[in-house]
């Protein structure tokens, strides 16, 4: 078919009727979930302008410590889908009031599953409305400089040497089933190596967010200056993700998909997102895909960078589609006619 006939949508081989059926899942596991959440109590606040000893459930009594609040979240899962606020500033996974001891630890992650909601862009602590919501405004940054000693880095292919960066953690968030991400920064994630410790397999990818077994929708975030073997800024294995309104900046991968890898995945979607600048030493400098389906709709794509696939490398050999201003969205559905007719309107394979 003419390649016009199929630019409208990105999306690799079938599942398209899961991929909603899952992502619907959590949004009714979420809104099911909020209310009775609200009338449980489990609304939990964080601001790292909080004295300690707080117990999350109100600004005036919020955690210091993100960590503590995704701890209490999960003592609330049985209620419905807890919710946390996240206030304006700057958040380490290794930092949490019960255990000093694994401040700097590289392995620290902040762990999101059980349908939790993370939210930032509040005010806080000492505002005159501390539940006032602006992201742009009061940013909310999920970081992996533990030290809080990186050197700023232009260059994405330039993150992985940076001495600086080689403390951060491998991992700033970790999300092993449902769960929100909406309105933060993730930056300064490094799953890369250092000189005294060879690292092996996940320690290697997703330094953003590591995805694995999830459902997860992240919205309105921006994931910049994330470094990883492979997923600079997310790497994304058995789950179905969807971003939204997201922001993928400057990361970059030393070998595949400088913003996002998806291996053995079921859905990957991305809407209305601006990719731009992430780079690849080798394939996919925004994407790099193995098999399921994904799905660009809308997207911006400026400056990414790398030998095979500049915006995306497809590990199973399908053609990877062109991206850019004039096509911010197409599909490419190449294994099955009859899911690309049913759910695309396509009639040929590619
Ligand atoms: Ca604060
Ligand atoms: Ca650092």
């Amino acid at each position: 078919m003419a390649r016009s006939h199929r630019s409208q949508i990105v999306a690799w081989s079938g599942g398209k009727m899961m991929k909603h059926k899952a992502i619907d899942s959590v949004l009714k596991a979420i809104l099911v979930g909020v209310m009775p959440a609200l009338a449980a109590g489990a609304l939990i606040h964080v601001d790292d302008d909080a004295p300690l000893g707080g117990d999350g459930k109100s600004w005036a009594t919020a955690y210091r410590y993100l960590r503590d609040g995704l701890v209490s979240a999960q003592g609330w899962v049985w209620a419905g889908s807890p919710e946390i606020r996240v206030a304006q500033g700057t958040y380490t996974p290794d930092q949490s009031e019960g255990h000093p001891d694994i401040i700097g630890e590289r392995r620290a992650t902040f762990e999101l599953t059980g349908g939790v909601s993370l939210a930032g862009g509040y005010a806080g602590v000492g505002a005159a409305d501390p539940n006032r919501r602006d992201i742009a405004h009061y940013i909310t940054i999920l970081s992996g400089d533990l030290a809080g000693d990186d050197a700023s880095v232009r260059d994405p292919n330039r993150l992985g040497n940076e001495s600086t960066r080689a403390d951060n953690c491998h991992h700033v968030v970790t999300v092993t089933g449902p769960g929100v991400l909406d309105g933060v920064t993730i930056s300064g994630g490094h799953a890369w190596g250092i000189p005294d410790l060879p690292l092996k397999g996940a320690d290697l990818m997703g330094a953003g967010l590591f995805v694995t077994g999830a459902d997860l929708i992240v919205r309105k975030c921006l994931l910049e200056a994330n470094f990883a073997n492979e997923g600079g800024a997310a790497y994304v294995e058995d789950s179905n993700i969807l971003l939204t309104q997201c922001t993928l900046a400057r990361n970059g991968a030393a070998v595949q998909g400088g913003a996002i890898c998806s291996r053995a995945p079921r859905d990957v979607e991305l809407a209305s997102c601006l990719l731009i600048a992430n780079e690849a030493v080798e394939g996919g400098g925004a994407l790099c895909c193995e098999g399921g389906l994904v799905e660009v709709r809308n997207c911006t794509t400026v400056a990414n960078e790398a030998p095979k696939g500049c915006f995306l490398l497809d590990l199973t050999g399908r053609p990877a589609p062109r991206i850019g201003s004039s096509q911010p969205s197409f599909l490419l559905a190449s294994f099955s006619p009859a899911i690309s007719r049913r759910t695309t309107g396509a009639t040929t394979r590619q």
